[in-house]
């Protein structure tokens, strides 16, 4: 890794992990699923430095909100699935300047592992019947959309403003 790398590392999982505790559960319906945008900060450093930095960074925060709140492993897998399938796909589509294929496309590739996932762990995470997942699916599906469309429009802001900041410095 290099110092650039490593510095990028440092200081962009420690933004994550710091949004992280928001964790706002958007739907009352279904309140395992919490919103929070530090996937902003992963795409971020996706976009400036490469896609397994940004990978990285996913893991690296998720792994300090395990120790230091959660305590659910479940519930960090799933954010891990999520987060590393949504910021390779984005930051790969982006570079190839389709930006906003780059946000349609990472949301709704994310959208469906999610769902893929939730309909394996739901019975086993609730010891209850796949029935529950049933119930569960429009509000997986409508989460996983706002949370990754939200914190798509947010990277593409905190982006533009970086890429001023770099270029002035
Ligand atoms: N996070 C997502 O971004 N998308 C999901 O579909 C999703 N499904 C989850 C299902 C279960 C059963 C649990 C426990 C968590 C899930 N999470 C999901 C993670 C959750 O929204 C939150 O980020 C973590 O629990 C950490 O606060």
């Amino acid at each position: 890794m290099k110092t650039k790398q490593i510095a990028f590392v440092g200081i962009f999982s420690a933004l994550a992990f710091a949004v992280m505790f928001l964790e706002i559960p958007i739907f009352p319906a279904a309140p395992f699923l919490k919103y929070d945008p530090s996937e902003v900060f992963a795409l971020i450093t996706a976009l400036f430095m490469n896609v397994k930095t940004g990978a990285i960074v996913i893991i690296v925060k998720n792994v300090l909100f395990y120790f230091a709140k959660s305590g659910d492993i479940v519930g960090i897998i799933m954010s891990t699935i999520a987060g590393v399938v949504f910021v390779s796909i984005a930051a790969a589509i982006w570079k190839k300047r389709k930006i906003i294929a780059a946000g349609f496309v990472s949301t709704i590739v994310v959208t469906c592992v999610m769902v893929a996932a939730n309909a394996i762990v739901v019975p086993f995470y609730f010891k209850a019947p796949f029935s529950l997942f049933v119930k569960f699916l429009p509000w997986i599906v409508l989460f996983n959309i706002v949370k990754f469309a939200s914190n798509f429009v947010l990277a593409c802001f905190v982006h533009r403003y970086l890429e001023k900041v770099f270029r002035y410095s």
